[in-house]
């Protein structure tokens, strides 16, 4: 870790900004810089837009020309022809998030940026961290990916502290942004289509700790979250906190028996007993409404459940994040206390005739589908799957979580990459795939589903895939999956099923993508 990059700026009072996109960010920024900029431009398909999207080089130029900044939306890749034309002119481009925080000192007291991001978990953690600074009595707010735009936020002069979600879209043009602590949850493949490979996208990750004023917390048990950390520039005296499922070492965060503590911000760093002791920020009875956990015997043979490893690790990230703000001990447990966690996320909807139904569409990746699995006993899981793969592939998480498998239940429009890795690892898994050009996608999901399972079974919709392809959003497709299962609570009808194994659900996908169908 070193010191500080040089800035970036631009004087908006006399430059022309191109605003790219006009969704929840394009509208947030073009109001922000429509009283402060000379011109404010907007180029997006959405309704009210100046011009449309550019589509090649030639419009893209014609769009650039006399613009000295252009502002870009997280879902704009940086090979869209407008981004790259405008990197090849020469001309800045910036994310939302680096024109909030360049925005921010326009206020007496900005508030300080406290930033998530990770390939999973962001969102619990963000909304955690939200709940434990207003326990401590700040005035915190949740934003970013979480959905509230941060350029709104970061110029309300009400606000003390910001939990910040950031993905790694809105890392990618951000360049000046110094977080007063950050941390990186995980990284896991995900949305490779976007950033071209692997390698950019933990890199534009990576971003989230450059300039950290006073710590950068990484996850133990996934290394590469320390080399981002080790890698980047940060304000002198930064320190780099840990959080671990396991025994925390001085300097970390982790669990010791059934209690979530501290060693890291416990005691001034001469203080006498720091080397041996530890602070106590919570118990796992103090998170035993975020998820069912496993049954767990203290040391002084007390039964209390064990959380799930990722609320655990969740909590702990955001109880480091609080504490490197200033939050005293007890608003961390009772912030922990108070979260109730957002809907989508491995919750039950129902039980009917002995098998429960589990919304987890959250999950739009492998890795978030991994952990979804892993929760369920072996063999039990009707297993819903499918959506757009973003680039990745699906072999690991099949290979790994096959046990799991009862049936499985494919969707989505391109269900090739999910149908190759069930015939590759798991042959015998029987397999339904829905036509995607059906009007009811979940109900014919569900009503497969229901036909899979036996009592006792789970029927999991935890997609591994993005939603968009047949669903507005995650929220869409889990409120079209809780539905369809209240509808068959209703007593909606019960079809039989065309089942087959997944070697000749594979099959049948080659030939309908040889066939161009
Ligand atoms: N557009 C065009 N033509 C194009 C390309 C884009 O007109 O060729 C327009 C689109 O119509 C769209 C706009 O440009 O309206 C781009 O908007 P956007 O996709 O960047 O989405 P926003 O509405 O600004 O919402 C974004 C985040 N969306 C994405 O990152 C895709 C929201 O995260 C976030 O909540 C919001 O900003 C506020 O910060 C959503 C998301 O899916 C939840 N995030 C991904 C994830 O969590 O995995 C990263």
């Amino acid at each position: 870790m070193g010191g500080i990059l040089s800035t970036p700026k631009t004087d908006l009072a006399t430059a022309t900004v191109l605003v790219a996109g006009l969704g929840i960010t394009g509208k947030a920024v073009a109001e922000a810089l429509t009283p402060r900029a000379k011109q404010v431009r907007t180029a997006a398909d959405d309704p009210g837009a100046d011009a449309p999207m550019p589509t090649d080089e030639a419009t893209s130029k014609a769009a650039l020309a006399g613009v000295d900044l252009v502002v870009t939306s997280p879902g704009i890749p940086p090979t869209h022809p407008l981004l790259a034309a405008a990197a090849q002119a020469g001309i800045p481009i910036w994310s939302e998030v680096e024109l909030a925080w360049q925005l921010r000192t326009e206020l007496a007291k900005p508030a300080k940026w406290l930033c998530i991001t990770g390939t999973n978990g962001k969102t619990t953690t963000v909304g955690m961290l939200e709940s434990i600074l207003r326990a401590g009595g700040e005035h915190a707010l949740a934003v970013g990916n979480v959905g509230t735009p941060l350029i709104t936020a970061a110029l309300d002069p009400s606000l003390d502290v910001l939990a910040v979600e950031l993905s790694s879209f809105q890392l990618n043009f951000t360049h000046s942004m110094a977080a007063q602590a950050a941390a990186i949850l995980n990284i896991a493949p995900d949305h490779i289509d976007w950033h071209g490979s692997l390698d950019e996208y933990a890199n534009a990750k990576g971003k989230i700790y450059q300039g950290i004023e006073v710590a950068g917390i990484y996850n133990v048990a996934d290394p590469q979250t320390e080399h981002l950390l080790a890698d980047a520039e940060v304000t002198e005296g930064a320190r780099a906190v840990g959080f671990t499922l396991g025994t925390p070492q001085r300097g970390m965060v982790g669990i010791v028996d059934d209690l979530l503590v501290d060693r890291a911000f416990h005691l001034p760093f001469d203080a006498y007993h720091r080397e041996k002791s530890a602070d106590e920020l919570a118990t796992f009875a103090d998170l035993a409404h975020l998820g069912a956990g496993t049954d767990y015997t203290n040391e002084a043979g007390h039964h209390t459940k064990r959380p799930p490893d990722h609320i655990l690790a969740n909590a702990l990230a955001a109880a480091a994040l609080a504490r490197a703000h200033g939050v005293p001990l007890e608003a961390v447990r009772k912030g922990l206390q108070d979260y109730q966690p957002g809907g989508h996320r491995i919750a039950k909807v129902a039980e009917l005739d002995g098998v429960t139904y589990v919304n987890d569409s959250k999950a739009t990746n492998a890795h978030a589908a991994a952990a979804s699995l892993k929760a369920f006993p072996k063999g039990t899981v009707v297993w819903i799957v499918g959506g757009l793969a973003k680039g990745a592939t699906f072999d690991e998480l099949v290979a790994a979580n096959k046990g799991a498998l009862r049936a499985a239940v494919v969707i989505g429009k391109d269900q090739k990459p999910f149908t190759d890795a069930l015939s590759r690892h798991a042959s015998e898994v029987p397999v339904l795939l829905i036509d995607k050009e059906d009007t009811d996608i979940m109900g014919s999901a569900v009503k497969g589903a229901m036909s899979l399972a036996q009592p006792g079974d789970t029927v999991l919709l935890a997609p591994a895939g993005a939603s968009q392809d047949q669903f507005k959003s995650y929220a869409h497709r889990g409120d079209s999956f809780i539905s369809a299962v209240e509808a068959l609570g209703a007593g909606g009808s019960q079809t039989a099923v065309p089942v087959t194994t997944a070697s000749q659900a594979a099959a049948s996908q080659t030939t309908a993508s040889q066939t161009g169908n």
